[in-house]
């Protein structure tokens, strides 16, 4: 049994868990990770077994449980400072701190009209709200990489948080067959291309769990 145990929801849906599972692997540590299928009338109960939020991912280190993907996301920067996380220039670091919350606090109309459904494709209307998102994580995502990504293919150049945070919204994008300009497709590329990512979309595909109507 591994010291570290990472609960999340079904890999094709879950969103949250996608982001706290990416940065956890990041860091190189055995982890054990337990799957609790979402949106089913014992989700909660079960969740909370484990959770006080009756919401996944949660992190538990031994004695100590850490729910919301970025507080987990911090407690594995301060325990694992080898992996970078976040950047070590104080501006960068700020700035992905920054994008980082915004995207867990908002894109409320591109979460809703466009679930994460990694298996899956969809034509759906780019109704304005939708297209507001996407411009603005489009931006957003440019003036990283043309500030801070000269050191790699991310948004700050190696790897961080950041990344983790904006990698559900890649397959949202692919999901729903959104256009991208070439210098941002080509960040959308290298996420859709990163092992890790590779490693998760693949167990999504093999998940036998259907979620035919969202309820809970
Ligand atoms: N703000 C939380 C969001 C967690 C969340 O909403 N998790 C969803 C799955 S993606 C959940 O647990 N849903 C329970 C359910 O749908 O039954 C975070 O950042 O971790």
């Amino acid at each position: 049994m591994a010291d570290f145990t990472i609960y999340i929801g079904n890999k094709n849906y879950s969103s949250w868990s996608l982001r706290a599972w990416l940065m956890l692997k990041q860091t190189g540590v055995a982890f054990d990770e337990v799957v609790i299928p979402i949106q089913t009338p014992t989700t909660r109960g079960e969740i909370l077994r484990h959770s006080p939020s009756g919401k996944v991912p949660a992190l538990v280190h031994g004695p100590t449980v850490v729910w919301e993907s970025l507080a987990i996301g911090e407690y594995l920067a301060e325990t694992f400072p080898s992996a970078k996380l976040w950047p070590e220039n104080t501006e960068a670091r700020a700035l992905a701190r920054a994008v980082s919350a915004e995207m867990h606090a908002g894109f409320v109309p591109l979460r809703q009209h466009f679930p994460m459904n990694m298996r899956s494709t969809f034509d759906r209307e780019l109704i304005p709200e939708i297209q507001g998102d996407i411009d603005r994580i489009g931006a957003l995502w440019l003036d990283c990489r043309k500030r801070f990504g000269d050191g790699g293919d991310f948004l700050f150049g190696p790897f961080t948080i950041a990344d983790a945070m904006y990698a559900p919204v890649v397959s949202r994008f692919r999901s729903f067959k959104v256009a991208l300009e070439p210098e941002i497709e080509a960040y959308a590329a290298a996420i859709t291309a990163w092992p890790a990512y590779q490693e998760w979309l693949a167990a999504a595909k093999n998940e036998p769990m259907v979620i035919e109507k969202w309820e809970f």
